[in-house]
């Protein structure tokens, strides 16, 4: 029998690249973003068939045409990885950067619908599938500054609850993973390319890294039929919350 399909938004870095890499052993994988060269490199590394989609999650148009364009047994999806986001600022909300809501908004929450959007119709008529939403720790917690990176995430939680309210009578699985603090290109993106400045967030402790966010996806998958994981937070050791980070550990 054929491996299972697996789509991973934004597998070109941090914990989707890491999530297609441990998927690939049990999957066959559509793997997104849009920096195509990065995805094309991760295909050569797979040892599993992969599909290449390169798109922004925020163009709509372009999310239903690459959904679309794929060969007719590629687009029986099993499950669907909402993993694609970022945080764009961290600015007070008085000063905040009306592209960075934008961008947070468009990306985080309206990509993640889109993409859904896009494949959960044939999932409702197999009656099948898995739905993972990658949300994170400011989508329970708010923290200062935090404040539309937050929102986006508060209503990934939403959007989690309600999917899984929708779909329950289809049989489909969703599951919120939240990921306390990962060391990933996440803060070059919140920072703009500021290295020093991303490098800092991660400094004196011991962050959560991509591999430990992949692993627990690879568990959630792997539950029994009867067995929906709904919530996962996921901490470093050195965090008890947004912003409570034991920075004297190392
Ligand atoms: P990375 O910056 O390493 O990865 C982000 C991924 O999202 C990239 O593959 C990027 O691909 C993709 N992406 C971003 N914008 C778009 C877009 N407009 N269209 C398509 N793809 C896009 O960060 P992480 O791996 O850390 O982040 C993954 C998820 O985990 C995000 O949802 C993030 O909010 C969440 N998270 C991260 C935490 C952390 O501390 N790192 C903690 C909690 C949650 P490309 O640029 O090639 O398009
Ligand atoms: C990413 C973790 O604490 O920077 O979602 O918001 S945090």
């Amino acid at each position: 029998m054929s491996k299972p399909i697996a789509l991973i938004t934004g597998a070109t870095s941090g914990i989707g690249e890491a999530t297609a890499r441990i998927l690939s052993k049990d999957y066959r994988l559509i793997i997104c973003g849009r920096r195509k060269d990065r995805l094309e490199k991760l295909r050569d590394e797979l040892e599993t068939d992969v599909q290449i989609l390169s798109f922004d999650v925020r163009e709509k148009e372009a999310v239903f045409n690459a959904i679309a364009s794929l060969a007719d047994e590629w687009q029986i999806i099993d499950t669907l990885i909402n993993n694609a986001g970022n945080a764009h600022g961290l600015d007070l909300i008085q000063e905040g950067n009306t592209d960075d809501w934008d961008a947070m908004l468009d990306i985080n929450v309206k990509g993640l619908l889109y993409v859904s959007k896009a494949i959960l119709p044939k999932m409702v008529d197999r009656k099948k599938g898995h739905i993972v939403n990658i949300s994170s720790i400011a989508g329970l917690e708010v923290y200062p500054r935090g404040n539309v990176y937050c929102a986006s995430k508060h209503a990934v939680d939403a959007l989690t609850k309600g999917m899984r309210m929708d779909l329950n009578e289809h049989g489909i699985k969703v599951t919120s993973i939240d990921p306390g603090l990962v060391e990933t290109e996440f803060s070059e993106v919140r920072f703009k390319g500021d290295s020093k400045r991303a490098k800092q967030v991660y400094q004196n402790y011991t962050p959560l890294t991509a591999q430990d966010v992949a692993e627990t996806i690879e568990f959630v998958l792997n539950r029994p039929a009867h067995v929906m994981i709904g919530d996962v937070l996921i901490l470093p050791t050195d965090q008890a919350s947004s912003t409570i980070v034991n920075k004297k550990s190392k």
